[in-house]
């Protein structure tokens, strides 16, 4: 197991590789180069520049996330070959500079959702919430325009601008297609990629729909279990995986997380992981919680126990987490009235940058926190066989 820390690239983050390298246990970033469109091979300086950079702080880079994928890749529409051709090239072009993960999703238009970024919790942290009925109450661009407000020092990946110009035209698009035809969107892409993953040992790990469930009427695919085993049947190559994520798997009443790890895990099909928990307010609602087990609805000790008795040699990083520690007060100030004056003496007592905005669920010391305490779990799995802890009880 490789332990990483989400990391957006130069100017697009707030958290420095600095910072990162400081979190006990951390080998290296996952990131991307944010500002290419989708569809577009990525210049190879860049890459390189990205991969100098992050060397240079004392951290590896061997995972992207994402390379996102065209939607006429997902639609099957006229113009995919050239997409996947460009798909192929950033491959290699990675793999030349030591990328050996690709992360990625099959979601229509848009990236994750939430219905709220910066939600109260009782103990004065915040966190992102997804409300389904809240948000069948609006439209995508309405969705976007408070993201724009609530975010506003960068743009959220998955509801740019330009991708909300086409929303109408996307939706239409996907309105009536059948299950079966995005299916084999998918297979159309992945034997034509999965051959060069082979070739140049990189491995692709799909990540699920987040939330599980449809929006906007637009469909949701790779949500459960049985979904999974059919995309990963599609193309049985190895470099053919998954990210397992346990927020967004896990935000399905019901789903057996641990089950699924030891299903895909031992076949070798899980090359990254997102590990983060979350706790229901009802069958649909949550709110992204600590990782602590006792502060979601997830088991993260099954949870890492199933990484642990796999075998698990992928990478994993801890996902979303709260923002604490007046961490979010910059971004909250512009449209909530209630950042408090402490928050601002405060501020000019730690001379805390004034322009330091954070990124929704990626603020820095709750991941770290989180990091760590996976990094806790996974050393008593490890250690924990022998000799048995006395005040352990007799469920293992
Ligand atoms: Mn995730």
């Amino acid at each position: 197991m490789k332990l990483t820390f989400r990391w957006f690239g130069e100017n697009q983050d707030p958290i420095s590789l600095r910072e990162i390298r400081q979190i006990p246990g951390m080998t290296g970033v996952v990131t991307s180069l944010l500002d290419i469109p989708a569809g577009e091979a990525w210049p190879e300086e860049r890459i390189s520049a990205m991969v100098a950079q992050v060397k240079s702080a004392g951290l590896e880079v061997e995972v992207i996330e994402s390379v996102n994928i065209h939607e006429d890749i997902k639609l099957g529409a006229a113009g995919r070959d050239e997409k996947i051709e460009n798909y192929i090239v950033t491959m290699e072009r990675l793999a030349r500079h030591g990328i050996k993960c690709i992360c990625y999703n099959m979601m229509p238009v848009l990236d994750w959702a939430r219905s709220h970024l910066y939600y109260d919790l009782p103990d004065g942290s915040n966190t992102m919430r997804y409300e389904a009925a809240f948000i069948a109450n609006l439209s995508p661009e309405e969705l976007a325009a408070r993201y724009a407000e609530e975010s506003d020092a960068y743009e959220m990946p998955g509801w740019e601008p330009e991708r909300m110009k086409k929303i109408n035209t996307y939706l239409a698009a996907y309105k009536d297609m059948r299950e079966e035809t995005f299916y084999a969107n998918m297979k159309y892409f992945l034997d034509a990629i999965i051959p060069h993953a082979e070739r140049l040992d990189i491995k692709m790990a799909v990540h699920p729909d987040d939330p599980p469930q449809p929006i906007f009427g637009l469909p949701k695919l790779i949500i459960s279990r049985d979904n999974i085993r059919k995309y990963l049947d599609l193309n049985p190559s190895p470099h053919n995986g998954l990210t397992l994520c346990t927020g967004s798997l896990g935000a399905k009443k019901g789903a057996d997380i641990p089950a699924m790890i030891r299903e895909f895990g031992n076949e070798k099909r899980i090359h990254f992981a997102h590990v983060r928990n979350l706790r229901f307010e009802n069958e649909t609602d949550f709110y992204e919680s600590a990782h602590y087990s006792p502060c979601g609805s997830l088991d993260m000790y099954e949870i890492i126990r199933a990484f642990c008795d796999t075998g698990f040699t992928g990478y994993i990083r801890p996902d979303h987490g709260r923002m604490i520690w007046d961490e979010a007060r910059q971004a909250r100030s512009g449209h909530r009235g209630h950042v408090s004056e402490s928050a601002h003496s405060l501020e000019a007592e730690n001379n805390f940058p004034a322009n330091k905005k954070v990124r929704p669920g990626y603020g820095l010391y709750d991941r770290a926190i989180g990091a760590n305490y996976l990094l806790g779990l996974w050393e008593a799995c490890v250690k924990g066989d022998s000799p048995p802890c006395p005040s352990r009880n007799s469920r293992r």
